[in-house]
């Protein structure tokens, strides 16, 4: 999975509120850039691994390769920060131009907890994530307010997709035997 969308708007405190459960742990993430986690989705033990990225300066060919991997995206803005949402579009687009057919997405509206600077409304986020037909959640990480679901929601998309259960092996093949 990736976390994309623009800079300073709270990807990777995300990423370190879904790894680090209770604590709140609010330094910058610096390389390698992405978090692992298991979580038991559908009775099933699943590995997620989650690639943090940049908003700003990045590198194109990197997040290319990065999107083309990936079999989730979180699309993100900043709930108090109208460019950010009005980026969206833009993400979106470069997503869809690198990414692979069957890429499960979900939008979410990060920082829910500024509620006395919001510039977003709840509504337009609905609206938007519809116009894609992709989920919606607003979250916050400081308030730890719908984190997991956001994955778990992305995790669950990508298993019942048809196409992504046709490109994976699994783990241990039941011909082989274990030694
Ligand atoms: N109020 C509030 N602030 C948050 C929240 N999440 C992150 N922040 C703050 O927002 C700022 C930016 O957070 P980052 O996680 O570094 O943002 P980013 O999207 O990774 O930024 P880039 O890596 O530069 O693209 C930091 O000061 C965080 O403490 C949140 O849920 N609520
Ligand atoms: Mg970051």
């Amino acid at each position: 999975m990736v976390v994309i969308g623009d800079f300073s708007i709270g990807k990777s405190t995300l990423l370190r509120r879904f790894t680090s459960h209770d604590v709140f742990i609010p330094q910058l993430f610096s390389p390698p850039d992405y978090v692992q986690r298991l979580s038991e989705i559908n009775e099933k033990i699943i590995k997620m691994i989650i690639f943090d990225t940049i908003g700003r300066e990045f590198n194109l060919n990197s997040l290319s390769n990065l999107l083309r991997r990936a079999n989730g995206i979180v699309l993100a803005y900043d709930i108090s920060n109208r460019e950010s949402f009005g980026h969206l579009e833009y993400w979106k687009t470069l997503c869809d131009q690198n990414s692979l057919d069957h890429t499960a997405y979900v939008l979410v509206g990060l920082k829910k907890d500024l509620s006395e600077k919001r510039e977003v409304r709840k509504e337009e986020g609905e609206s938007l994530a519809k116009s894609f037909q992709i989920p919606f959640f607003e979250a916050s990480s400081y308030d730890n307010e719908n984190v997991e679901i956001v994955f778990v929601t992305l995790a669950q998309n990508i298993l019942s997709n048809p196409l992504f259960q046709k490109h994976t092996e699994p783990i241990i093949s039941p011909h082989k035997k274990c030694l």
